[in-house]
């Protein structure tokens, strides 16, 4: 995420993977004031095992393109709501790449943190039979708790 206030958003994405088991690293790194330490880290994300990269932002939020610029993973963007503009900054900035360079881009904020996470699951799942398993329980479970009625 590119910063500390991002977490409460994001915290949603490792949560999600928390409960699929899927081993998991956090991190914050800003495109703007840590542009180094965002190099060295999609630099280095493919050679250390990395399988998907999430990356949460807000306002002018270039680190899920920055990052999809440098590793060849797929970056799943969550844009993250700005106090200003309300995430629109943000959804636009992620959501409009260029032709040649994908972020895979979800819906803002806490939405967009949880699918973030159950979509690289997804991904995972397709060379993890044990992770499928999982994702299909989770996803049952997610159904059996939907009641009929309101109240
Ligand atoms: C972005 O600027 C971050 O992703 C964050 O959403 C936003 C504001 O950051 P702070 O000023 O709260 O550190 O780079």
């Amino acid at each position: 995420m590119g910063s500390r206030s991002d977490w409460e958003t994001m915290r949603n994405a490792a949560e999600t993977l928390e409960k699929l088991d899927i081993p998991h690293e956090v991190r914050v790194v800003s495109a703007h004031r840590t542009p180094q330490r965002l190099y060295d880290y999609a630099a280095a994300a493919a050679g250390r095992g990395l399988r998907v990269v999430i990356a949460g932002a807000g306002g002018a939020a270039h680190l899920p393109g920055m990052a999809a610029a440098m590793t060849r993973l797929p970056v799943l963007g969550v844009p993250v709501e700005s106090h200003a503009l309300k995430g629109m900054d943000s959804l636009l900035s992620i959501v409009q790449m260029p032709a040649g360079i994908p972020v895979g881009t979800l819906a803002i904020g806490r939405a967009g943190a949880v699918n973030a996470a159950l979509l690289a699951a997804a991904m995972l799942a397709t060379t993890d039979p044990s992770l499928a398993e999982r994702l299909e329980a989770w996803r049952e479970a997610q159904t059996q708790a939907v009641a009929e009625l309101p109240e």
